[in-house]
């Protein structure tokens, strides 16, 4: 778990689906399958910096030395004279205001910095990414790790799960299987000072305007004394405790569950089994259904037809030939009920079924793996399942570029591919398969090295 805390830069990206906006990509996966942000907005010339210092700023990406000195004086003042005025017509005391903030530095190690004065970096990196397949993610090591440990909390809390589930509605399986992929189950070290990695990216960052919401709602949680702005420890993203809150999430979701009159996401596990329920709880969880199957979709049937636009019944998908993996039955109460396809890596990989509960989890993080990843544990947490049957396979090499080319061309012929960033999200999948029928090609649903020349 501990790798997942260290700062990166530049690794989030934008799917095609609405962004939400609750939480930060906290995971080191393949760019393309992640970023619950949005578009990185461009940051805002914010400060009137002497045009020298701007040409010194502009060849390097962080300031020197003495230059930091004058963004820290700068920072000061901005907390002053900027963010107090903002916090106290937000209802925050100056008392919790100056606590908050007492002896307060900027961290200059974090990832995505833009120093005032300095260029905000330039997204040239992404497109050279390499693009790999989706099959890393799936670290066979590390779920039958998080299954063993999950299994064996899930035992040691069965009560408090029982209570919690009984509250929400929220499968036991699928909580657990969230706080052992966020925190490895709280056991991981949370080192940050939230207020100081949120006031820095709010003063300082690609992203200002968000993580000022942020800060301002972490201020919020201060003040409602929740917790003390030092105990306040967060990942290098401003992440909150055992479920990786942002501050404004939490504010809508964390509740007190062991009845101390504190909402404890930091040490106390009913409060954060209960806090992470209630998000998928109000985020639309249906108690009735499960996430979803992995199935077997026959030749002959298209796997353009995904995406959570494209819902059916579960028997219609059935009346088209399409099989649980496992040759079990689809269950008798699923039947009528809404479903969609979901084939992440297109034909070369494993094929879904999902229920509107998967898209629930995708609003935890903004991801089909991530999704995917929770949906698995949770099988092996509460059925001791094991991994997906089908293999993701060999795409061949390619970059990002690669995948953006082929989608300028699908929209010069009319698809509709979603964004056009070079991440096939399901609008770009279902476009290409779309063109490969049209051209006579098996639809496979996916960029692979060999449509590059096919596709101009
Ligand atoms: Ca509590």
């Amino acid at each position: 778990m501990k790798a997942r805390f260290r700062p990166r830069s530049g690794r989030e990206r934008q799917s095609e689906l609405p962004t939400t906006n609750r939480r930060p990509p906290m995971t080191g996966l393949t760019s393309w399958t992640s970023g619950r942000l949005g578009k990185r907005s461009i940051a805002r010339s914010t400060v009137a910096i002497a045009a020298a210092l701007t040409s010194l700023l502009l060849s390097a990406p962080i300031a020197g030395a003495a230059s930091k000195a004058a963004v820290e004086q700068q920072f000061q003042a901005w907390l002053v004279k900027d963010l107090w005025p903002e916090a106290q017509g937000a209802g925050i005391s100056r008392g919790a205001f100056d606590k908050a903030m007492a002896g307060l530095k900027l961290n200059w190690d974090l990832p995505d910095l833009v120093p005032p004065g300095s260029a905000p970096p330039k997204d040239q990196k992404q497109s050279q990414a390499e693009f790999s397949s989706p099959g890393s993610y799936f670290s066979e090591k590390r779920l039958q790790g998080l299954a063993g440990t999950g299994r064996s909390l899930a035992d040691r809390h069965a009560s408090t799960l029982r209570k919690v589930e009984a509250a929400y509605g929220v499968p036991g399986s699928i909580i657990v299987a969230i706080w052992g992929r966020e925190s490895g189950f709280g056991g991981a070290k949370l080192p940050y000072s939230a207020v100081e990695v949120l006031a820095t990216k709010a003063f300082m960052s690609t992203r200002k305007d968000l993580f000022r919401r942020e800060l301002i709602s972490a201020l919020h949680i201060i003040e409602g004394g929740d917790i003390g702005a030092t105990e306040m420890k967060g990942s290098w993203a401003g992440a909150l405790g055992q479920p990786q809150f942002m501050p404004t999430s939490y504010l809508k979701y964390a509740v007190d569950f062991d009845g101390d009159g504190h909402r404890d996401i930091w040490n106390s596990v009913p409060d954060s089994l209960a806090s992470i329920a209630n998000y998928l709880k109000k985020s639309g969880w249906q108690a009735e259904r499960g996430w979803g199957f992995e199935v077997a979709i026959p030749d002959g049937v298209s796997c353009a037809q995904e995406g959570p636009d494209r819902a059916k019944p579960l028997s219609d998908w059935a009346a088209q030939g399409i099989t649980r993996i496992s040759d079990k039955a689809f269950p008798s109460k699923e039947l009528s009920a809404s479903t969609m396809m979901l084939v992440p890596a297109g034909t070369h990989g494993p094929e879904f079924l999902v229920s509107p509960n998967f898209y629930v989890l995708k609003e935890y993080n903004n991801s089909d793996l991530y999704a995917l990843f929770i949906g698995n544990l949770a099988d092996r947490i509460a059925y001791g399942g094991g991994a997906f049957k089908a293999p993701f396979g060999d795409v061949g090499k390619m970059l990002r570029s690669d995948v953006l080319a082929m989608q300028k061309a699908l929209v010069a012929k009319g698809y509709d591919v979603g964004n056009v960033d070079g991440l096939p999200g399901f609008k770009t999948r279902r476009a290409l398969g779309d063109w490969q029928a049209k051209n006579g090609l098996a639809p496979t649903c996916f960029p692979d090295a060999s449509l590059k020349g096919k596709l101009r």
